[in-house]
């Protein structure tokens, strides 16, 4: 039987990245789709190198004729739909782009799904941000919804169409809701690749302080390499259904600094409260990480931590890298960045 194709739109993105490093290494032909910038994106895919081994393809998740265009084309057996603003802090200030792409966009693709390749698997990025101010601790398949960001609703939407595709036209569709997960491939934006770049850059050069926002929010963060593997067991699962993908472990942004620094060979000391806090280099004095309100976010998601039992029980799946272990994987890949002069993501 010829290799299965599959599709994954967002290739460029983190998660892009290793998910076609597994599929690749399970013998699928790897179409990507990129939408079209002035800059080169493909970091993540050459640092991996599987960047020689995929065949892109150019689509826009706003342009009706172009998706419909490239199933087409491609007549994809499995589609990974993981374009969108992911981004929950540019949400706020564009919230009618981050529909169009995070939510319309997958609708796009479904309405493309049913009329061209209704025989296709696919897979929808779902997200935590759903569960926003959270209904249930820990949050599972059951919890009901609240997002908190524009982001968040968007990405309801697509769920919920999802959902409803699966139900109304027996599409093979389900939705993966991962909570958050890193790695080294991580962009700059996200506070975990902030905090381990800012971390090498202080130890390394004395760059600094760091400005970030709400120490406080509570976030379950896995390894992004574990979550890709989930994602493609999903879609060989019947009977169809949607997964919480999650550690089950929750640790505050203050923390995960502290692990950062830690992995660096500092020691934090915290003075001040509020907008005035700050984080100071026990050995120097020197100020490493200071609070600034200009990243608070209008509204915040406070507490996340996931309920995995489902995905453990069903799909065979656990997570396999302790935050602690994805913090110094992370740290040591930034700290070989900034000595090299060679930091990706900008
Ligand atoms: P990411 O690194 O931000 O990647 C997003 C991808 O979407 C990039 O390839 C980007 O292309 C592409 N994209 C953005 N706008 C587009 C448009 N208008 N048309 C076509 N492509 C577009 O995100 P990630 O961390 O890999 O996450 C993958 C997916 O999972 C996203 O949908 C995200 O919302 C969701 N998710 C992520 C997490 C997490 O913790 N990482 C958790 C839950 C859900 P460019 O390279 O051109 O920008
Ligand atoms: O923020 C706080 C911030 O931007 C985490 C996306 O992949 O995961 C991600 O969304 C927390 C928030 O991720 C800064 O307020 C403090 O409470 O790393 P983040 P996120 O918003 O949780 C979900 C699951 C997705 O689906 C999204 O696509 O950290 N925080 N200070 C900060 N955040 C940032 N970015 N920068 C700061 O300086």
């Amino acid at each position: 039987m010829a290799n299965k194709t599959a599709l994954i739109t967002g290739i460029t993105g983190q998660d892009g990245a290793y998910l076609s490093k597994l599929l690749l290494d399970k013998g699928y032909r790897v179409v990507g789709s990129m939408r079209r910038t002035s800059g080169i994106g493909t970091w993540r895919l050459q640092d991996l190198q599987v960047l020689d081994e995929i065949e892109f393809t150019s689509m826009e998740l706003t342009e009706d004729s172009n998706v419909r265009g490239v199933l087409e084309k491609i007549k994809p057996d499995e589609i990974y739909n993981l374009a969108a603003q992911s981004f929950v802090g540019d949400s706020f200030t564009q919230p009618i782009y981050t529909t169009q792409v995070t939510g319309i966009g997958a609708l796009r693709l479904l309405e493309g799904v049913r009329t061209v390749v209704p025989t296709a698997k696919f897979y929808q990025a779902s997200t935590s941000e759903m569960f926003g101010k959270v209904q249930q601790v820990p949050q599972s398949e059951k919890t009901a919804f609240y997002p908190r960001s524009p982001y968040g609703v968007a990405k309801l939407f697509a769920h919920w169409t999802v959902v409803n595709y699966r139900e109304a036209y027996g599409l093979h569709c389900c939705s993966g809701i991962l909570f958050n997960h890193e790695s080294p491939l991580r962009g700059v934006e996200f506070l975990p690749r902030k905090v381990t770049l800012g971390m090498a850059k202080y130890a390394l050069r004395g760059e600094g302080p760091l400005r970030v926002g709400n120490l406080e929010a509570k976030r379950d963060w896995g390894h992004a390499r574990d979550y890709v593997d989930a994602m493609w067991r999903m879609l060989q699962t019947t009977p169809v259904m949607d997964f919480v993908v999650a550690t089950g472990r929750t640790h505050t942004v203050r923390d995960f600094v502290e692990m950062a620094a830690s992995a660096c060979g500092i020691s934090l000391d915290w003075q001040g409260t509020g907008h005035n806090e700050m984080a100071i280099d026990r050995a120097t004095g020197n100020v490493v990480v200071s609070v600034d309100p200009a990243f608070y976010r209008p509204s915040e998601v406070d507490l996340l931590v996931g309920d995995p039992s489902l995905a453990k029980e069903v799909l065979d799946w656990s997570p396999t890298v302790r935050l602690e272990d994805l913090v110094s994987e992370m740290v040591e890949a930034d700290m070989h960045r900034v000595s090299s002069n060679h930091v990706s993501g900008f």
